[in-house]
């Protein structure tokens, strides 16, 4: 059941500067709003009245309320440092960005948390709008701003993000602004957590939908995406999936992918040829491109960011739709998680997708944790985890990050870590134990040549018979650098 969230009441304002949309769209049904496009944009209204609903409605599909939490925050203001600025990576975010309320999300877990709806926020299909807002957050890909749409077809509605703008940590106040053409369905804008990092807010105000009256194009209904959390290492190529999505009523055509401002030096290939282009993408399907990005060695910035955008033909027309990309970037060489495999002589089956599954410590997220058998009888120490490398590589190290949260079961404390050309023969290269330690820790060894790894988990530190780590990570290079091809050209000729 959504539940309405009320936002400011107008007397926070100053008067005649800002407004929301909720009280300057006439409601659906209303009649034909007889103002020109520039005296609706001259237009400024007051916030809901007190009372009544502002723009927002819960997302529902993040699993309830708890633990995570949206609230219109009151008269709360982190006014003192290191809240007002700075780099504290904790919660360091204010609760009240402007005037006496601001709607905070308070570590959510994944999912659409809130939305407008048709009726708080009416987008006119083919009218172009301009959204923005202020927000502050703390934590790196962990929540996007979306426009969405919703679609009813055999009785169904159906809802779909169109677009998704990952927003960037900002512990001083930030500003969003995106131009969007209503159309695709019912559009709607709203907040998704994307990432389950613990203890993550984002407090948004200020939230505007201004009517910038007819476009001259028609809405791009088809949307791209780009992965969030994936980590490339400087003089590695690493793969990066990109996903091109035709939510058009038609098919896609001449469809082509391409990076804009990525960083300078970075070399950008496809895996396949031609692989970032396509001829036709029917209606609901996704075409994904795999491409090898290479950061230049010496680089210094860690989390870089830039666009990818999807040009197609619909119906006679050139439409291109655009989302934000970012990755990690590592210190040094690591060999990409996404082309190695675990395998695991135990996985904890009752628990979902999230405790258990031997995967889950090559995914980039550490919120999802390898963990053995919880029934100690069926699986007592000690445990093993064995990464095939997808191919030859001269490795130095290995990585472990234990679980974040939920306890200290499976904590490791006793490790041996073997090399294999074959997975078959090993050959120890390091022996020791671990602490307890919420970060990444470094296991070095000389450096050797082989396709597989073994970490082998002697005891816990609890003593008790489990074992469990978030990620794991191998240090090194490839024998054969993957080369791919320059991404393909998109004819502009074709429609
Ligand atoms: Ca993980």
């Amino acid at each position: 059941m959504p539940v309405v969230l009320p936002t400011d009441r107008p007397t926070d304002r100053p008067t005649g500067t800002r407004t929301t949309a909720a009280a300057r769209c006439p409601p659906r049904g209303a009649g034909p709003d007889r103002r020109s496009a520039v005296d609706r944009r001259r237009a400024r209204g007051r916030g809901p009245a007190p009372g009544r609903p502002g723009p927002g409605a819960r997302g529902g599909d993040t699993g309830g309320t708890e633990p995570g939490r949206t609230d219109r925050h009151r008269e709360w203001k982190n006014t003192y440092p290191p809240y007002v600025s700075g780099t504290l990576k904790g919660r360091a975010v204010d609760d009240v960005l402007a005037g006496r309320h601001s709607l905070k999300s308070h570590a959510e877990n994944t999912g659409l948390v809130h939305r407008t709806t048709p009726a708080t926020v009416p987008f006119e299909e083919g009218h172009r709008y301009r959204v923005s807002f202020s927000y502050q957050t703390n934590v790196e890909g962990q929540w996007a701003w979306v426009t969405g749409a919703d679609r009813v077809a055999d009785g169904k509605t159906s809802s779909r993000d169109i677009t998704r703008d990952v927003l960037a940590p900002a512990l001083d106040t930030a500003s969003y602004s995106r131009e969007i053409v209503a159309g695709c369905g019912d559009t709607w804008v709203g907040l998704r957590k994307l990432g389950s990092a613990r203890g993550t807010d984002l407090v948004l105000d200020d939230f505007t939908v201004t009517d910038l009256g007819e476009a001259d194009t028609g809405a791009a209904c088809a949307s791209v995406t780009a992965p969030s959390g994936t980590e490339l290492s400087p003089g590695v190529p690493g793969e990066y999936v990109t996903a091109f999505t035709n939510h058009e009523s038609a098919d896609a055509e001449n469809v082509g992918i391409a990076f804009q401002g990525l960083p300078e030096g970075w070399k950008v290939a496809v895996k396949e040829k031609d692989g970032n282009l396509f001829e036709r993408v029917p209606p609901g399907a996704t075409a994904r491109t795999t491409w090898l990005l290479t950061p230049p060695a010496g680089t210094t910035d860690a989390s870089p960011a830039w666009q990818v955008t999807a040009t197609y033909a619909r119906a006679g027309a050139t439409r291109t739709v655009s989302s934000d990309a970012r990755a990690t970037v590592t210190e040094g060489p690591v060999l990409p998680p996404g082309s190695m495999t675990a395998t695991a002589d135990s996985e904890n089956g009752s628990s979902g997708a999230a405790e258990g599954p031997v995967s889950n410590v090559l995914d980039g997220d550490a919120g999802t944790i390898w963990h053995t058998d919880y029934t100690a009888s069926r699986a007592p120490y000690p445990h093993w985890v064995t990464l095939e490398l997808g191919g030859a590589a001269d490795i130095d190290g290995f990585g472990y990050l234990g679980r974040q949260s939920g306890g200290q079961n499976g904590r490791v404390a006793g490790y041996e870590v073997a090399v294999s050309d074959d997975g078959e023969d090993w050959t120890t290269v390091a022996r020791g134990t671990l602490e307890d330690d919420p970060r990444t820790q470094r296991v070095s060894f000389d450096r050797v040549r082989a396709s597989y790894l073994r970490f082998t988990a002697l005891d816990a530190l609890n003593g008790q018979p489990y074992a469990a780590a978030a990620e794991m990570r191998v240090y090194g290079l490839p024998v054969d650098l993957p080369t791919g091809y320059p991404p393909g050209e998109r004819p502009a000729g074709l429609r």
